[in-house]
């Protein structure tokens, strides 16, 4: 009889702590639930399209080949849909997802991701936009090589020449906007940076409070519109760089020139243009951005604003492809690893937070909009998984940064031996 009543206590102690932890876990998940409404989301085919340029020529495009509209790549909009319902169901399927999620390696970026780890819809837009070849990207090299992460530093050194534009570089019938462009280099602007941050905008910054160890930093980098006014606790205040594409510059929604988020730091922009095309090419025809760049710099003109050279991005794509095990999407690689690369040129150690994510993983897009997709971690437009395979080669800290910070070290390539 004794004996029995203890194994009651104990399944009933067991119960009572698996209960326990069911509430738990739907706590957490609700956390992540707009309940107040209005939730935004990119639909599955209208997201990450950097200029409106060529929209007709791509839905022409996508026509011709009888992809349906749904499947094309058309301008971005966003759409308000219902938030998600709080049911039993979606809570139950929450918490299996999260579980799930945990127990197929979402502990650790895994050593090689590979499309075959995404969602479907995110392999099929892999392959849409291998089908487009939006940039004519003729790549000839070869894939799956298995360099050394020294190999790869002193690839990414010789191979990849991170420049911007500048005045000197457009004739004299450019002036009427490349006279706005720096006089001075970017190097000469900063000179040598110590330790540097670069702060991914991810949903899993939220709760990190990474904001003092981010602050501590020699110089913070930062990306498009992610704030730091209300999100100090967890993601800093300073910020020495900020790498924006070109849709921050140009879309009305962005507010560029008047916001005063864009008036801090040093600006580096970027515009995809085709694999091979020469700067003279590409900036002969006027594109808004350039108009709006005009008209910022008269502005602010003691404020270093710097166009980062497209041919860098593409040298930098060369180098992810040809270190992927498969094909990887066309398109230029994320202002995410364009601003390390920056930064590992400009400093002595680079320590990267929430591009590979730590256990806080989420599918919610950034850590200051309520917006849910897993594109933005994994990649869509951009080989984003690819990338991030990269940076994992070339982390220099641990396992468990990486787990509970989102936290990789890179070194410099400045002094490096080759
Ligand atoms: O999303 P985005 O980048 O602004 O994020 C900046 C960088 O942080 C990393 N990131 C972000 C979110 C997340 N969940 N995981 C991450 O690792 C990425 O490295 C990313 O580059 C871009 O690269 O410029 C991008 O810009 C946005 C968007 O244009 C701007 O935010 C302005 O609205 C793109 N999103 C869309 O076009 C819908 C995004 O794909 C890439």
């Amino acid at each position: 009889m004794i004996r029995c009543n203890g194994k009651i206590r104990l399944i009933t102690t067991v119960m009572f702590f698996l209960l326990w932890l069911l509430i738990l876990n739907m706590f957490i998940h609700l956390k992540n639930v707009d309940i107040k409404g209005g939730l935004k989301v990119v639909s599955d085919w209208n997201y990450e399209v950097y200029s409106q340029r060529d929209t007709i020529e791509r839905l022409k495009t996508s026509l011709d080949r009888n992809i349906t509209e749904k499947e094309a790549i058309v301008p971005r909009i966003l759409q308000k849909i219902k938030p998600p319902a709080v049911t039993m169901k979606n809570i139950l399927n929450r918490i299996e997802n999260n579980i799930l999620h945990r127990r197929n390696g979402a502990k650790f970026w895994p050593k090689q991701m590979t499309s075959k780890d995404l969602i479907l819809r995110l392999q099929k837009v892999r392959r849409n936009f291998q089908a487009f070849n939006n940039y004519s990207v003729s790549f000839k090299g070869k894939i799956n090589l298995d360099l050394s992460p020294h190999e790869l530093m002193c690839q990414l050194k010789f191979k990849v020449n991170m420049t911007t534009i500048m005045s000197s570089d457009f004739p004299a019938s450019a002036k009427s906007w490349s006279q706005y462009l720096p006089k001075k280099r970017i190097e000469e602007v900063v000179g040598k940076l110590g330790r540097c941050a670069v702060v991914s905008s991810a949903g899993s910054m939220t709760a990190s409070g990474l904001g003092q160890e981010i602050d501590s930093h020699d110089a913070v980098l930062r990306f498009n519109a992610a704030p730091t006014d209300g999100f100090q606790t967890d993601v800093g205040s300073k910020t020495t760089f900020r790498v924006l594409n070109s849709q921050i510059v140009t879309l009305p929604q962005y507010n560029f020139l008047d916001n005063p988020m864009y008036k801090k730091g040093i600006l580096v922009m970027w515009d995809p243009a085709p694999y091979e095309a020469d700067i003279h090419q590409v900036y002969k025809q006027e594109y808004q951005f350039l108009e709006r760049y005009s008209k910022y710099r008269k502005q602010n003109p003691q404020q270093p604003f710097y166009i980062l050279n497209p041919k860098s991005s593409w040298q930098l794509w060369n180098i992810i492809q040809e270190n992927s095990p498969e094909l990887i999407q066309p398109n230029p690689p994320s202002s995410g690893s364009l601003g390390i690369l920056l930064m590992m040129n400009l400093c002595d150690e680079v320590n990267v937070y929430e591009f590979l994510p730590s256990f806080r993983q989420t599918d919610r897009c950034y850590y200051y909009q309520r917006f849910y997709d897993q594109a933005c971690t994994f990649g869509a437009y951009h080989p984003l998984i690819y990338e991030k395979n990269l940076v994992r080669k070339l982390n220099r800290g641990d396992e468990n940064s990486i787990f509970m910070y989102g936290k990789v070290t890179l070194p410099g390539i400045r002094n490096l031996q080759c």
